[in-house]
């Protein structure tokens, strides 16, 4: 496919569906773009705990990960998923991209994320800045 065409030398994004959340169409089309792009992308999948972004970051140390929320009763979630990934010592060199329908800028700024991608071409743009792709 595609991403065989391109490689996946471009870096490594973790990519995920906040907990209490299932919805996967959006994450899913972030992910099959990102890989499109050279991305070697960790997809952790949807209703991800805390913890579970925690040891994906230690595991693969990448410079970006993505939090996908389609539900504004999980802006808390993603809120306290941010606070804990930053108390674990986890976010000096890490940029922390959000997501879905309903997340706006308002929202990004309350869940303490980096940006907030309205779509695949974004996330795309930020994380060959992020990762030095030239
Ligand atoms: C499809 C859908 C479902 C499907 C999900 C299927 C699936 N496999 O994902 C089903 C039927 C299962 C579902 C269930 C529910 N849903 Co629903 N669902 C939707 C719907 C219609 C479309 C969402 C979608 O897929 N959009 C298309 C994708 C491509 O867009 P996207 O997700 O926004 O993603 C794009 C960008 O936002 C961005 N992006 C997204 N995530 C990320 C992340 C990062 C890091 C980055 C960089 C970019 C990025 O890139 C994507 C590509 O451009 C929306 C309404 C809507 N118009 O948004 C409601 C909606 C999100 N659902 C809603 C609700 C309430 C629910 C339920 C609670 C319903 C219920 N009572 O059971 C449950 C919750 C289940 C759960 N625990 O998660 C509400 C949420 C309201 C609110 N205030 O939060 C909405 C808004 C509908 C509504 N108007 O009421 N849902």
């Amino acid at each position: 496919g595609l991403g065989e065409a391109s490689g996946s030398n471009n870096g490594i994004f973790v990519m995920g569906t906040i907990y209490d959340d299932i919805h996967d169409i959006g994450k899913n089309i972030v992910t099959t773009v990102m890989k499109s792009n050279g991305f070697d992308v960790k997809d952790l999948g949807v209703d991800v705990p805390t913890s579970k972004y925690i040891e994906a970051i230690k595991q693969y140390k990448p410079k970006v990960i993505g939090i996908s929320c389609l539900l504004t009763t999980c802006f808390d979630n993603v809120k306290q998923c941010i606070k804990e990934i930053e108390d674990a010592g986890l976010r000096k060199d890490l940029k922390i991209l959000v997501g879905g329908g309903p997340v706006d800028e308002a929202a990004g700024k309350y869940m303490g994320a980096d940006l907030v991608c309205k779509d695949a071409q974004q996330t795309v743009d930020f994380c060959k800045k992020a990762m030095g792709v030239k």
